[in-house]
């Protein structure tokens, strides 16, 4: 983990993404004109401007979304539970903590005991009530902290681990599904060679996606000859790397200097931020939220570079 950043671990709040009226379709499984129909008849929505006059939504508008299908589903209608999502705190607060801790208690019950029904049930009650962010960052990742803890700790069996983290590994493959899609700008996600944990860049590829990354994501061990091989073919704007374990990013910091000569990288290690930057490569903050904002930051720069780039070819392509 970066040392740079572990000051910082918790401080970035959740991201104020915004987003166009299809991403937040796409996101809610609500049709556009139906979104449409709930901002104009109740105030559901509550956009923003962008610079072209399109309206763009934010992660609240998302969850009010989210909070009224819940209670629409639970038997209200439309105008009630747009009523209840519009007065009730915002959804994604200290007010529905209980809601979260209650869940949270409940994945470990169900997934301590090899329940995988009743342990989905508990993630399609929570990905129904709160945003993704949310369910991710406040719920998914504490959670799955906690448990490698308990392993630790010898009070979780390598059994109950693998079961749960595998469960969870594979919903977080079921958010990814449409990751390689859109977005303007290609993350390529890997572990390095000889590292077989990845559920933690999975979680980094699921939230950069939802910040606008196209991702593709290579997973555990990674060499690096396929990896620049892949780099060639796809040309990403960005390759996130990841290890665990510090004699790895050590042995293969040669390689990264190598890769980072060739395309923007940036590291998750667990070494100081020195060593990572030594070898031309950004280091990421080793809590992911913080991370996803990071990311978020080098798209940004990215599209600015970009549309720089296309005023001033401009005038060329004019002469
Ligand atoms: C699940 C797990 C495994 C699974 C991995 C499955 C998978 N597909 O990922 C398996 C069984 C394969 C595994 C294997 C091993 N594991 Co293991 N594993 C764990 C466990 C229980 C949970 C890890 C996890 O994914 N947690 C969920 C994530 C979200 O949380 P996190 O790990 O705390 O990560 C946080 C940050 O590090 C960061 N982060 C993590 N990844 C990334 C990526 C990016 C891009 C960013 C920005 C941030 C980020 O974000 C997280 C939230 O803040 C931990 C126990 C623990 N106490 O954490 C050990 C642990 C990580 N494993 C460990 C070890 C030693 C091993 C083995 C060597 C065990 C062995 N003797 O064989 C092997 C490694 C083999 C190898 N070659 O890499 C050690 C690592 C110690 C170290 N620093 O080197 C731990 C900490 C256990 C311990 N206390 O000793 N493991």
């Amino acid at each position: 983990m970066s040392v740079r950043y572990l000051s910082r671990l918790r401080t970035v709040s959740r991201v104020t993404a915004t987003m166009r009226i299809g991403e937040l379709s796409r996101r809610t499984g609500v049709s556009p004109e139906l979104l449409r129909a709930w901002e104009r008849r109740y105030g559901l929505l509550r956009p923003s401007r962008s610079q072209g006059g399109f309206r763009l939504y934010s992660l609240e508008d998302e969850a009010r979304v989210r909070r009224a299908v819940a209670l629409i589903a639970d038997g209200m209608s439309a105008a009630e539970a747009a009523g209840t999502a519009l007065t009730s705190a915002d959804p994604e607060s200290a007010a529905e903590q209980p809601l979260v801790d209650n869940l949270a208690a409940q994945l470990r019950h169900a997934l301590d005991r090899f329940d995988s029904a009743a342990g989905h049930a508990v993630l399609d009650r929570l990905l129904a009530a709160v945003s993704v962010e949310f369910a991710l960052e406040q719920v998914l990742i504490p959670y799955l902290h906690e448990l490698g803890e308990r392993w630790a700790a010898g009070s979780v069996t390598v059994a109950q681990e693998h079961f749960a983290s595998n469960l969870v590994r594979g919903r977080l493959l079921g958010l990814a599904r449409d990751w390689g899609a859109g977005g303007d700008s290609l993350a390529l996600l890997a572990s390095m060679p000889g590292e077989a944990h990845d559920i933690g860049l999975l979680l980094l590829g699921v939230l950069i996606a939802r910040r606008g990354w196209r991702v593709a994501f290579l997973g555990a061990d990674t060499p690096f000859d396929t990896l620049e091989a892949t780099v060639r073919e796809l040309q990403p704007s960005l390759v996130i790397l990841t290890t665990y374990d510090p004699a790895l990013f050590d042995k293969y910091a040669g390689a990264v200097s190598t890769l980072a000569a060739a395309t923007s990288v940036a590291v998750m290690a667990p070494v100081v931020d020195d060593e990572v930057t030594a070898t031309g490569a950004a280091a990421l903050p080793g809590d992911i939220g913080s991370a996803t904002a990071v990311v978020a930051g080098i798209r940004a720069q990215t599209a600015r570079a970009r549309a720089g780039r296309s005023t001033s070819a401009r005038p060329r392509a004019a002469n």
